[in-house]
């Protein structure tokens, strides 16, 4: 409650406006159990802010849980991280026959769905008793195992990172218990996982809405059937009116500069089209991280293309197609200049050190020699900068996104391919692309 989902601020009136608050994902989450006649609606934790969360979530959980309660469907909640202690307190204003908050105190605590007098579910639930919680839950899970009725396990925690202080679980050890099912929180993207063999799925739903660009693919609610006393495995429902996508452009074929935005264009709609039938009606605003791939011959036009998307910054990219408004994030150029990258790499010349960088970064080449001390220092140097860079006053405000290896590594490839995209027009411009016998020469020449 409370959050919206960002990156959408050049839409007009704001986001919170336009139905891209996480508040009104709990409406639709509420219109959806009642359209579905479900029998229970079970929240995951970290359903509030421990700071400002009272306020802001008291409302829509009253009147939430009252529309559900009137069609005898029951809140079930556990807490997490940021909603420990704020939660127990909006529990307290909940009439009890609309809203169960499990598990109070780190106490795992079972609880019984009936149907005309016959159990059909039991959730066992267990809710974070601080903001941080070293030990796995389940060291402490002894509810009784049962036959004839499923269980459901409720539990918020980091699914198999040791060492977390975010109540670490560890997938065999859930796998183990007798439950049918666990339903966890804390990660915001959805992940489904089934082992199979009668062992438990494995569920995070991840946010209703999505609120950020990680979060990427469909987000929603998920519904689970039980069936003859059998759990059956959870199905999502779309319900965010956001979308974040990342979107690769093939640049490959293209040989006239004048081609490359239609073409860009028409990719983009394309992906837009597909995005919406997979997120459904709900979607309203999508954001993409855009990437020009391929080798092309036209590194100049493709780099034109790439600054003139990501200049606009979102605000005067709006390509809205059949009621999706859709904004540019962020664009890269991760083009490759067409040229013989193997070849190159025997030059005894800056391009030469460059394409054999590059084929290091792509790993289409093992590194000899001292290069793997030399790599590790280059992507450790890297990491170290891109920290520094996060750690600069006018960044501060914004959510850091950890950088890790990879992330580092990226940053390397896409500025290797930079820097050889430059190397190799500063050639070209000198006659490297003519097909006379002083190419090879030059290019061992090129400093
Ligand atoms: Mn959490």
């Amino acid at each position: 409650m409370g959050r919206t989902s960002t990156r959408f601020d050049a839409v007009e009136g704001g986001g919170r406006r336009v139905g891209l608050g996480a508040r009104a994902a709990w409406g639709r989450i509420v219109d959806t159990a009642l359209e579905h006649r479900c029998d229970a609606v079970l929240l995951s934790g970290d359903v509030a802010d421990q700071e400002n969360g009272f306020w802001e979530a008291v409302g829509p959980l009253q009147e939430g849980t009252a529309r559900l309660a009137e069609e005898e469907i029951r809140t079930v909640a556990v807490a997490g991280n940021h909603d420990h202690s704020v939660l127990g307190r909006l529990a307290d204003t909940l009439p009890p026959e609309h809203f169960t908050l499990l598990g109070r105190g780190g106490r795992w605590e079972r609880m019984t769905l009936e149907k005309g007098g016959v159990p059909t579910l039991h959730i066992d639930g267990w809710s974070f008793p601080g903001s941080r919680v070293t030990e796995s839950p389940l060291d402490r899970y002894d509810l009784p195992r049962v036959h004839g009725t499923p269980v459901l396990g409720l539990v918020h925690g980091d699914l198999d990172a040791p060492g977390s202080v975010y109540a670490p679980l560890a997938a065999s050890d859930l796998r183990s218990c007798p439950v049918d099912g666990w339903l966890l929180g804390h990660i915001h993207a959805p992940r489904l996982l089934e082992a199979g063999g009668g062992a438990p799925w494995i569920l995070y739903p991840g946010s209703p809405q999505a609120l950020h660009p990680g979060e990427t693919g469909p987000h929603g609610i998920w519904l689970v059937e039980v069936e003859e006393g059998r759990l059956g495995r959870p199905r999502l429902q779309p319900l965010s009116t956001a979308r974040y996508q990342a979107v690769e452009v093939q640049v490959d074929g293209i040989r006239d500069p004048d081609a490359v935005e239609p073409h860009l264009l028409a990719t983009l709609e394309e992906e837009v089209e597909r995005l919406r039938d997979e997120s459904g009606e709900v979607l309203r605003y999508v954001a993409l991280r855009v990437s020009l791939t391929g080798s092309t011959q036209i590194p100049t036009a493709v780099a034109r293309a790439v600054t003139a998307l990501g200049s606009t910054g979102g605000e005067k990219t709006d390509i809205s197609m059949a009621q999706v408004r859709v904004l540019v994030d962020r664009v890269a150029d991760a083009t490759t200049p067409s040229l013989d990258l193997e070849e190159a790499a025997r030059s005894p010349s800056a391009l030469g050190a460059a394409a054999r960088l590059l084929l290091l970064l792509e790993g289409r080449r093992e590194p000899a020699g001292g290069e793997a001390t030399k790599l590790d220092l280059l992507v450790e140097g890297t990491r170290r900068h891109l920290e520094r860079l996060q750690r600069e006053r006018v960044y501060r405000a914004l959510e850091a996104e950890p950088v890790t290896d990879a992330v580092a590594w990226e940053h390397l490839r896409l500025a290797t391919r930079r820097l050889l995209h430059r190397l190799a027009s500063q050639i070209g411009a000198n006659g490297i692309h003519s097909a006379e016998g002083s190419n090879v020469q030059r290019l061992q020449r090129a400093p």
